[in-house]
């Protein structure tokens, strides 16, 4: 991890880039666990569609990493995606997870990342009025639009399966 991520706490990156994005976003941390999309739904109470995955996957011919925020029901189809993306996407292990975001797995969330990340934005999750992502720990999440999280994270909508 960066010097800048090993100062900074997860949740307090996440806090900062939505403070800087100026939308009115605000990362909240609950009782229950959020760690997986099925305890976030069930501790938020709204479906697990609703919910953001944010799926980090290591391009295999370049070794960038690649972020996939999927709809929480939805699977990634890897040959789907290494058409969109260009090359196939490798699954990241929890190792490369942390090094490369600087977030742990179940709280990895789609910004405060400690580099900028290549973002794709799962087209599934437009029909929503309002969705729910990481923001960091295994048990903080933030409420937000489809609209909010193409600003935040500049990501490019695809079709994910
Ligand atoms: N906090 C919730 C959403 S609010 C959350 O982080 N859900 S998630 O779906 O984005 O993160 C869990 C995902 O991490 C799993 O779907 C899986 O793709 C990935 N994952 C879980 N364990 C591992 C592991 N050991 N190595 C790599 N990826 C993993």
């Amino acid at each position: 991890m960066s010097e800048a991520g090993a100062r900074t706490s997860s949740i307090e990156r996440v806090r900062a880039a939505l403070a800087a994005s100026g939308l009115a976003l605000e990362a909240v941390e609950l009782d229950a666990s959020t760690r997986t999309a099925q305890e976030a739904a069930d501790a938020i109470g709204c479906t697990v569609s609703q919910i953001v995955k944010s799926l980090v996957f290591r391009g295999e011919d370049t070794g960038e990493v690649i972020l996939v925020l999927a709809s929480g029901t939805n699977r990634v189809d890897e040959k789907h995606m290494a058409a969109t993306a260009g090359e196939v996407l490798g699954r990241a292990d929890a190792d490369f997870v942390r090094a490369e975001t600087g977030f742990a797995i179940g709280g990895v969330a789609p910004v405060g990342h400690i580099r900028p990340v290549k973002t794709f934005i799962d087209r599934d999750l437009q029909q929503y009025a309002e969705i729910w992502a990481a923001a960091g720990k295994p048990n903080a999440v933030f409420r937000l639009t489809p609209d909010d999280l193409i600003a935040l994270t500049k990501g490019s909508i695809v079709q994910i399966c």
